[in-house]
């Protein structure tokens, strides 16, 4: 694999903290193949950012594959992509820690998943899930990505990606790129299907609470039928309707169809057709996917084939960008 000069850098990562939901789905990885011709698009295992909460050892490899597997069976292709694992590039962590010494306390203090993650994990608030987003600035900035495909959730992420580089830079001349977030026009945020105030996620404790890209038709169609919406009947988006807004915006991305269309639709029918519709248009798009998930998984050597092609070419890109660092701090490199 080479990029090529003439193209811009997309980086983004997925965390193998659990089976991935249709909330990573929608939200990311469904989008990037529209990047693909377009790009030069790096996109990561991030492994080293799921152990800021505790993961059992042979569930966190066996999600490594899975989540690269996903990648792949998404439509991706290993050949116009670059995949790769983050623990496989020794440089992230480097820069991460170059870059703790550019990041302040108080912006730190002000991130809102280390808010939420905290309240989560109250007997587990480690350093790293305080300085996650200094290793997340060192995962973009490290291949001078100036896109970053990514759910609204990690916006103040990427803002702080953002001043870590414009300090650097200001401290020792042009080094990053400073990269943008780029949100998809739909799914960039799925909401829980029991609380849908809060975002989906892959390790939400309530199973109801999230679509997992792997669950069967059954408990695909079980849990739309289940999730919590107000006490009205119509299938209408309006301000307040959390629940069904979302079931609204997930079947807007999963048929292609406006919420609009969706409206005129629905006209005239309840809750529970609406639901079941949802319920069988995301059990039929993930069908495809699951199946060639499957055939993957039983194929070991070749997803450990792609990533260590991947960390190859990752290890070269990120090499050269800690070499640049390192000289411009004053560190002296031997050769
Ligand atoms: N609910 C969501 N709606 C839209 N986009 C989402 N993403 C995650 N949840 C939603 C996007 O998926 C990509 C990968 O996310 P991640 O695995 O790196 O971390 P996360 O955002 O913390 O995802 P989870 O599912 O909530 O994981 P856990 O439960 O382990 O914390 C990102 O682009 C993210 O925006």
């Amino acid at each position: 694999m080479e990029f090529n000069k003439d193209k811009k850098i997309v980086f983004s990562g997925v965390q193998p903290s659990g089976m991935l939901t249709i909330g990573n789905y929608l939200g990311a990885i469904k989008n990037w193949k529209t990047l693909e011709e377009n790009y030069n698009c790096i996109y990561c295992v991030v492994n080293e950012h799921a152990i800021t909460v505790r993961q059992d050892p042979a569930e966190l490899r066996k999600r490594t594959y899975e989540t690269l597997a996903i990648f792949i069976a998404s439509g991706l292709d290993p050949e116009k992509n670059l995949f790769f694992v983050q623990s496989h590039v020794p440089a992230h962590a480097e820069l991460a820690w170059v870059l703790n010494c550019y990041t302040m306390f108080g912006e730190l203090s002000r991130m809102t998943q280390f808010k939420d993650k905290s309240a989560k994990h109250s007997d587990n608030i480690n350093a790293g899930l305080f300085t996650y987003p200094v290793l997340m600035a060192a995962d973009i900035l490290l291949y001078n990505a100036s896109l970053v495909p990514v759910g609204m959730d990690q916006k103040q992420h990427i803002e702080i990606t953002r001043d870590i580089a414009k300090r650097f830079n200001e401290a020792y001349s042009e080094t990053f790129t400073i990269p943008e977030p780029y949100f998809m026009e739909s799914g960039t945020k799925i909401c829980s299907l029991t609380d849908p105030t809060k975002k989906m996620s892959k390790s939400d404790e309530n199973e109801n609470s999230r679509i997992s890209l792997m669950d069967s038709r059954d408990d695909i169609i079980r849990k739309f039928k289940r999730a919590v919406t107000d006490s009205g009947t119509e299938v209408k988006f309006e301000e307040g309707k959390d629940g069904i807004n979302n079931l609204m915006n997930i079947y807007s991305c999963l048929t292609g169809k406006t919420i609009k269309e969706i409206e005129k639709e629905f006209e005239g029918k309840g809750y529970g057709e609406f639901k079941l519709a949802v319920g069988e248009a995301c059990a039929d798009s993930l069908s495809g996917l699951q199946a060639e998930f499957n055939r993957l998984m039983a194929d070991k050597s070749y997803l450990e084939n792609v990533m260590k092609n991947g960390s190859d070419y990752a290890n070269y890109l990120a090499n050269k960008m800690m070499s640049k660092v390192y000289r411009k701090l004053g560190f002296l490199q031997i050769k």
